[in-house]
């Protein structure tokens, strides 16, 4: 069965809990939960994991060759600062849905450019929580279409 990999980066294990008016009060758990039903509904398996060290994402991304035929990444403001996670995505040539909550083009400058963007298949932003079960829809599509 296709696998996908949800990957969430820096203080998004923080969600629902500060700053509701820019990442809304749906917590990462309930993400989960709104990502393991559309799943079902899609026939595809997930597999969530969450870090704040860049390190682990990077070893996230390589353990998911052999593990995940695909990835919806929010890789938090490493996006915008993280070549190695990049060239992580790169070297394990799985597709990556770059995934954001808020609209990171109507942000502040410094949030405009991702280094993920080039390397992934393609880019979900500013639709909140519910842009995680689009891009899990997307991502199986994509790999059975
Ligand atoms: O919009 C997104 O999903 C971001 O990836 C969120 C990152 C930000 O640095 C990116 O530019 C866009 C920040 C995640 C912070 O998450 C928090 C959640 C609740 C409270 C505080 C932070």
């Amino acid at each position: 069965m296709t696998t996908i990999l949800v990957l969430n980066g820096p203080n998004l294990n923080l969600l629902g809990q500060r700053q509701p008016d820019m990442y809304g009060t749906t917590t990462l758990a309930d993400i989960e939960a709104m990502c393991t039903a559309e799943a079902e509904a899609l026939g595809v398996t997930v597999t969530f994991f969450q870090s704040n060290h860049e390190g682990a994402l990077i070893d996230a991304i390589h353990d998911a060759r052999g593990t995940a035929d695909g990835i919806v990444l929010n890789a938090g403001a490493y996006t915008h600062t993280s070549i190695a996670l990049r060239d992580a995505i790169t070297s394990v040539a799985l597709p990556v849905i770059e995934l954001h909550l808020s609209n990171i083009h109507a942000r502040e400058p410094f949030r405009h450019g991702s280094h993920i963007a080039p390397v992934a298949l393609g880019q979900i932003c500013g639709l909140g929580a519910q842009g995680y079960p689009l891009a899990l829809r997307g991502l199986a599509a994509h790999l059975s279409p």
